[in-house]
């Protein structure tokens, strides 16, 4: 059978997105699923690579018989697009989608043009369907079943035959990650090279763990994976690093500081291996706090950067969030990976209910942290969230071109105008943190990364500053809430959904 995979672009043009400017990922949800089809001819666009046409060519040439597509929140518009022109170009194609929107709001997918809705984890129920519907379509043309012999596949839901939607629960994960196949890569060749976080490129993705154990209300990953953390081995993440032609890779994890033994056995493979790979991920504060020495010894065998929430300069606004952890790790885990020239790209967040000195104070922290590179977010309650079940009904809009952590979706204090002005003065901050963390001490300690990173920096500022009129200019969050977010709109969002 021939499959398409669809990467949707999650913007229109003119609009901030974080893999235009920050960090453009490889779409490991769909390597990941098309891994699980080497029998059958598999095709992956990246529509944040391509060009519009590209899918309606796509689909014109390539005839697939099924075509599958994901979506986070600020995906999940386009995604919708994909599955509708598929519908209209090739309506006998069985449509697919799956990813963490449709897992948490499955019935905003239950439309005309959408056939099946993955929830969860996706290899094991894609392959699944796959035997179900090349067995079917083997048969006789007057003797398939059509979509009903897909009705029982555990972590879907179904649409049948007779317009009704049929959902057959959970499904359980898969045991152990290092028994399901690594994501095909091959199937993104084309699009190799095009890949980056900041001046890191080309650069791998690669995903090392599943789920994490702490239970923040404003994440959806613990509720996406039952608040369980499942592990690739450290000699499945060395393989995959040695497989990678690309000098730097980004480990995908949401929280891949989280058990020590492993990090130590994958300091320990990546020395034995002799692999010079370097490499970013994301943890948490709190454990960069607590260990000092792994983290040296991380930095020393390739981690490079790290991403890290440490949301806030407040200590009961950091309980109120669920983070578990201190202002004072916050502070500590800065130093030790300035100390080790690990790059520390902190995650902070406005709160809609800030007023100017509210602002003053989040920048006066986040200067005296030292952080490399701030990202300043604004709290958003995320749908599959504790935070969303709470405030729902305080929420201005449900439209999601606005839950993307840079717009505030509920009511704020100050006038919306003055908020975005408030929240735009991060450009200072911004600029500031980088002068404060950038030394010649810490640029001569890690120079075999700056050496090979350098040659991509003029297109690295280009980015930048091509979008910093846009990301740096408070009327352009204005005008993307015009007509949205105003009078009488959470009346008109309930209305029209
Ligand atoms: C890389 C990444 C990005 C990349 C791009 C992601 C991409 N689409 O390629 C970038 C940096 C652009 C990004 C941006 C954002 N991200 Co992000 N991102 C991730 C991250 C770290 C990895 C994604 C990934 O590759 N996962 C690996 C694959 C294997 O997992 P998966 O996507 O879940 O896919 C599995 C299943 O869902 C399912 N599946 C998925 N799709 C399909 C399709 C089919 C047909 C089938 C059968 C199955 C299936 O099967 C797959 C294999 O099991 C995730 C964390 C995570 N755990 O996933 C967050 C995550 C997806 N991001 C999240 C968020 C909130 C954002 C932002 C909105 C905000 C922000 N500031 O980060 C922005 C978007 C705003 C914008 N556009 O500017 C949330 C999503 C929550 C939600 N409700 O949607 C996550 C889960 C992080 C979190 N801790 O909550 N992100
Ligand atoms: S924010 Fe980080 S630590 Fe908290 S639940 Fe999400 S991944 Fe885990």
């Amino acid at each position: 059978m021939r499959i398409l995979l669809v990467q949707p672009a999650p913007f229109e043009d003119r609009r901030l997105g974080l893999e235009n400017t920050v960090w453009l990922s490889e779409p490991v949800s769909l390597t990941s699923i098309g891994a699980m089809a080497p029998d059958h001819d598999v095709e992956i666009v990246d529509m944040r690579l391509e060009d519009p046409r590209a899918l309606s060519k796509k689909l014109v040439s390539f005839q697939p018989d099924i075509v599958g597509t994901t979506a986070m929140t600020t995906d999940a518009y386009q995604a919708k697009a994909v599955l509708r022109i598929t519908r209209q170009l090739l309506p006998d194609a069985l449509t697919l989608i799956g990813g963490h929107y449709p897992t948490f709001l499955p019935e905003e997918y239950r439309e005309g043009f959408v056939d099946v809705i993955f929830k969860g984890e996706g290899e094991l129920g894609f392959r699944e369907l796959l035997d179900r519907w090349s067995a079917d379509r083997q048969k006789q043309p007057g003797a398939r079943q059509g979509r009903d012999c897909l009705l029982d596949i555990a972590g879907t839901e179904v649409r049948t035959e007779a317009d009704a939607w049929v959902d057959s629960g959970k499904r359980p994960w898969a045991r152990k990650l290092d028994e399901l196949p690594a994501p095909n890569r091959g199937l993104i060749h084309r699009y190799q090279g095009q890949y980056f976080f900041l001046g890191a490129a080309p650069m791998a993705s690669i995903f090392t763990s599943r789920g994490c154990s702490f239970d923040c209300n404003f994440c959806a990953i613990w509720e996406f994976y039952d608040r369980k953390t499942r592990f690739l081995s450290a000699k499945a993440i060395a393989d995959r690093m040695e497989a990678c032609d690309e000098p730097f890779l980004f480990f995908l994890d949401d929280n891949f500081l989280s058990r020590t033994d492993r990090l130590v056995q994958l300091c320990d493979e990546i020395e034995e291996r002799g692999i010079k790979k370097h490499w970013m991920s994301q943890g948490r504060a709190d454990f960069v706090a607590a260990n000092p020495e792994l983290i040296a010894r991380l930095a020393r065998n390739g981690l490079m950067g790290l991403l890290s929430g440490y949301e806030t300069n407040d200590e009961d606004a950091l309980a109120g969030l669920n983070k578990r952890s201190t202002l004072d790790a916050n502070k500590k885990a800065a130093k030790i990976l300035r100390d080790n020239g690990v790059i520390s790209t902190g995650i902070f967040m406005v709160r809609p209910e800030f007023e100017e000195k509210d602002f003053d104070a989040l920048y006066q922290y986040i200067l005296d942290l030292r952080v490399a590179i701030p990202l300043v977010t604004v709290l958003t309650p995320l749908p599959g969230t504790e935070m969303w079940r709470k405030k729902r009904s305080e929420l201005l809009t449900e439209d999601l071109r606005l839950f993307d952590l840079l717009h505030a979706v509920t009511e704020t204090r100050l006038p919306r105008e003055e908020f975005y002005k408030n929240y735009v003065r991060w450009k200072s901050v911004g600029h500031q943190s980088r002068k404060n963390y950038f030394d010649w001490k810490i640029l001569w300690m890690r120079r075999s990364f700056y050496r090979k990173a350098a040659p991509n920096l003029p297109r690295m500022i280009w980015r930048r500053l091509r979008y910093e009129r846009i990301q740096f200019d408070h009327k352009s969050y204005l005008r993307d809430e015009d007509g949205i977010i105003g009078v009488g709109s959470r009346a008109r969002h309930r209305g029209a959904k």
